[in-house]
């Protein structure tokens, strides 16, 4: 027997990527039930390529009693809303937004880092996916951290345009295409042109001059991974449709050779390490689009420090950075407390 399953925002890019990932998964589920705002309501999703279609139903009409896991790709709004409804209906609630991920009665869970962090969840019922730049970073992090405990984190985002949706794809695409048919490339969803150009500004800004985005990355690797750990990063949307990179500098505590920090990424749960030192021998972003690894480039020491290390970190914002997690984290959750007779 399965489990009956609700993905809240069927229609959305994070969404739509659940649906396609639990399909490819084969999740044991029984029934599926796509939820959305009344602006969805009626239209048909597919399910994965299965063939299957389902109808989106209302989430306002929607009753969770007697489902047993929600998946929330619905923003920060709507999650105040309906998460504690479906929580207190006894369905769990994984939720993809920013809202539940620093409250401390809510697991942050990244499946290959701290699967045991899970154990908290029946305190909300609500267990939270992290920001999709800090997961993919910490399924990097943890095996060199467990091998030389990591003291301080520098990093850059290279973002892709998916992060902010449908809308900021369409604003790359339409932007680009003006411009090459001479037309100037006018910003609505970004602050700046964005094709052809980078913007050094994701989320809002903090009073310290500091982003919101680059706050995530701080405040959820210490709480995933390890509070002592110190984070300094630098969020950039560039234009790429889907697929983030990050450039990652990193000092531990104690020695840590390249070569050594490579046969540990090699063996390292979620990661895919693709590093030789010539031509191509590392990923771009186009090529981890529809992959579920955290795939690692470029590992070598920094001399500038002691026990540096910087690296290259590719992965697909959709998948590993969301939608993958997410459910990564239901597998976990079935796995672990919602065990269903044969
Ligand atoms: C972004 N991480 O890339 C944010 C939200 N997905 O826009």
């Amino acid at each position: 027997m399965g489990y009956r399953v609700v993905v809240a925002g069927a229609t959305g890019n994070v969404g739509r990527e659940m649906l396609n990932i639990l399909a490819e998964r084969e999740f044991p589920a029984d029934e599926i039930a796509v939820v959305a705002s009344s602006r969805s309501t009626g239209d048909m999703v597919d399910y994965g390529e299965t063939g299957k279609q389902l109808k989106i139903q209302n989430i306002e009409h929607f009753d969770p009693e007697g489902w047993d896991i929600a998946l929330f790709a619905i923003g920060s709004e709507a999650t105040k809303i309906h998460a504690p409804r479906f929580a207190a209906a006894g369905c769990t609630v994984i939720d993809n937004s920013s809202l539940y991920r620093m409250d401390p009665d809510v697991p942050l869970i990244v499946p290959e880092v701290n699967p045991e962090a899970i154990e908290g969840y029946r305190a909300k019922n609500i267990i939270a996916n992290p920001n999709c730049s800090t997961a993919q970073m910490v399924v990097a992090l943890k095996p060199l951290h467990d091998a030389a405990t990591i003291k301080r984190v520098v990093v850059a985002t290279y973002q892709s345009v998916s992060g902010a949706g449908k809308v900021g794809m369409d604003e790359l695409f339409e932007q680009s295409r003006d411009i090459f048919v001479g037309n100037s490339a006018t910003p609505h969803k970004f602050t700046k042109q964005i094709a052809f150009n980078v913007i050094p500004h994701i989320d809002s800004f903090l009073d310290d001059g500091s982003t919101k985005e680059e706050w995530k990355m701080v405040v959820e690797t210490k709480k995933i991974l390890d509070p002592k750990i110190k984070v300094t990063a630098t969020c950039v949307r560039v234009p790429v449709f889907v697929g983030h990179s990050e450039a990652i500098n990193i000092e531990f505590e104690d020695e840590i050779s390249a070569a050594e920090a490579k046969r540990i990424l090699r063996e390292a749960p979620g990661v895919m390490l693709v590093d030789k030192h010539e031509d191509g021998g590392y990923v771009t972003p186009v090529e981890c689009v529809g992959e579920y690894a955290t795939f690692v480039s470029r590992v070598r020491e920094d001399p500038t420090v002691d026990n540096g290390l910087s690296l290259w970190c590719v992965s697909d914002n959709l998948r590993k950075g969301a939608a993958l997690n997410a459910v990564q984290i239901a597998e976990l959750l079935g796995r672990r407390h919602l065990q269903k007779a044969a």
